[in-house]
């Protein structure tokens, strides 16, 4: 078939992709034993039994206490490098990951184990396999300001591994005005700017996150498709939005890959690239995510290669590296 092996084929770039979210179910097992750490699972087909997701906080909850295994610097690099693998299958040769810092320091898990961890696993993937890589630390969107102002304290020791901030978790009623202070202070420290909006919530958390954030790219936004206004405003500026179709569809966000609004984006003119988010709760890595929208929706293969390109258009690499795959 044509269009799986163009995908395959392309070097790719990963944009959204927590690392918690990466972390398999054989990983969740071994790590709960060795950890002591009690999981409400008894088998792996149990586990996969569970990934079956309602809404957002659905796979939210289930998420969280995935991460609980995760105890030690050590687990830390073992999440990361079995998604460095991963990498390797997807042909994804730049990725740029999110973490949730505050998930794993409530727990007692220090900052410095977490960051330690997935930093030197990037960095045995660089030397190892030549993939560029960067962090970014998300703010958890249900836990107070003051705790995201604490977070980025804590990040300062490490401003030098960490390239910007994002926003994520559970989005209705936890709008981007909440944390317009935090973000602008992570500005002034030289951060990076992304935030989830408009992935469950209405398009007016895509506005407020540009209009009060002051973000580099949105994570999903593909409830823009709902105001004319906005969808101008990100036409014209070529806003990135990092669209997650296989998150999208098991987080019921869309009913079907038939009925996924990629499509639309791509053709109005929109800057949008796909993106896997939690593959491992979410049935599927970066080509998959690809194939799955080529299966159900009349994507061209140039389309393939523009949602492939943008991706290292709306990086956060130099102009040389872009102009590599480009
Ligand atoms: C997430 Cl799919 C999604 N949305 C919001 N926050 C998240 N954290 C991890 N996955
Ligand atoms: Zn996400």
């Amino acid at each position: 078939h044509a269009m799986p092996d163009l995908i395959r084929a392309l070097p790719k770039a990963e944009l959204h992709l927590h690392i918690e979210g990466s972390l398999e179910p054989e990983l969740m097992f071994r790590l709960a034993k060795k950890n002591n750490v009690a999981i409400p699972y008894d088998s792996i087909e149990d586990v996969r039994r569970a990934y079956n997701f309602s809404n957002l906080q659905s796979f939210l909850d289930i998420y969280y206490a995935g991460a609980n295994v995760l105890q030690t610097q050590d687990d830390f690099y073992d999440l990361t490098w079995a998604y460095i693998e991963k990498c390797l299958e997807n042909n994804i040769v730049h990725t740029e990951i999110f973490f949730d810092p505050q998930t794993h320091t409530e727990r007692g898990v220090p900052f410095s184990a977490v960051i330690g961890g997935i930093k030197a696993a990037l960095a045995d993937a660089h030397s190892q396999h030549g993939i560029t890589s960067c962090i970014i630390m998300c703010f958890l969107r249900h836990l107070s300001e003051a705790d995201a102002f604490a977070t980025l304290e804590e990040a300062l020791p490490y401003k030098d591994d960490i390239i910007g901030v994002g926003l994520d978790s559970s989005e209705v009623g936890n709008p981007p005005s909440k944390f317009a202070a935090v973000f602008k202070a992570a500005a002034e420290h030289g951060f990076k700017l992304v935030a989830h909006a408009g992935e469950e919530a209405d398009f007016s958390y895509i506005n407020e996150a540009l209009d009060l954030l002051n973000i580099h790219r949105i994570d999903h936004g593909v409830q823009s498709i709902h105001s004319d206004t906005l969808m101008l405003r990100l036409k014209d500026t070529q806003m990135p939005l990092t669209v997650c179709p296989n998150s999208n569809i098991e987080l019921r966000v869309f009913d079907h890959y038939d009925q996924h609004n990629i499509k639309d984006l791509l053709d109005y003119g929109l800057n949008v690239s796909v993106h896997s988010d939690d593959p491992a709760y979410f049935k599927g890595y970066l080509n998959q995510n690809f194939t799955n929208l080529c299966d159900h929706l009349p994507l061209s293969a140039d389309d393939v290669v523009t949602l492939v390109k943008n991706g290292f258009r709306s990086a956060f690499i130099d102009d040389a590296q872009k102009a590599a795959y480009l």
